[in-house]
């Protein structure tokens, strides 16, 4: 297992729209068990593989969040939202992609999410709660989407801007 660097806004890596997996084979599994690695380590509660500059649609979770609670590891390979409810939420969202920034996203509240298992499987999953937020943040990633894409155009650019001055300075 090794954990791998996270890449940071503006990587041009994170605005690409990530390829299908054709095969859940032994090296997507190596991926997927790095990238929760990785999550753990940040910590985080998911993270897509463009984020560790994969361009694969390959995701992993893990939104069991209480202090006692046993560790629930997800992988989502070519994970696709194929129903989402009228009713929306709030949560505030951050990213290990834009460090020390958070704010409030409204997304559809309960989502039905169609995957791959690690082992290939076909599987559905309905999500609430902050699982549901999760994954459609997740999915956003492997679509080249950020969570700042759903605040105001004003807010977008501030942050946007303020991490280009930082690259630059980096
Ligand atoms: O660790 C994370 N926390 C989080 C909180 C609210 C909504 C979404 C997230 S995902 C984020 C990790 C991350 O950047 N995944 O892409
Ligand atoms: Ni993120």
């Amino acid at each position: 297992m090794a954990k791998r660097p996270i890449l940071i806004l503006p990587d041009p890596i994170l605005r690409r729209v990530a390829a299908p997996v054709s095969v859940v084979d032994e090296e997507v599994r190596r991926l997927a068990k790095d990238m929760l690695e990785t999550m753990y380590e940040a910590p985080g509660i998911g993270l897509a593989a463009p984020q560790v500059g994969v361009s694969r649609r390959i995701v992993v979770c893990d939104v069991a969040v209480e202090e006692d609670a046993e560790p629930a590891p997800m992988v989502l390979v070519n994970p696709e939202i194929v129903a989402v409810s009228a009713e929306v939420a709030v949560y505030e969202e951050g990213c290990l992609s834009i460090p020390e920034y958070t704010e409030d996203v409204e997304r559809p509240a309960r989502v039905t999410v169609r995957y791959l298992d690690a082992d290939g499987a076909p599987q559905e999953v309905v999500a609430e709660g902050l699982l549901a937020t999760c994954l459609q943040h997740e999915i956003d990633h492997l679509d080249g989407v950020l969570f700042i894409d759903h605040l105001s155009r004003l807010k977008r650019e501030r942050i946007t801007k303020r991490f280009q001055k930082q690259a630059r300075f980096a």
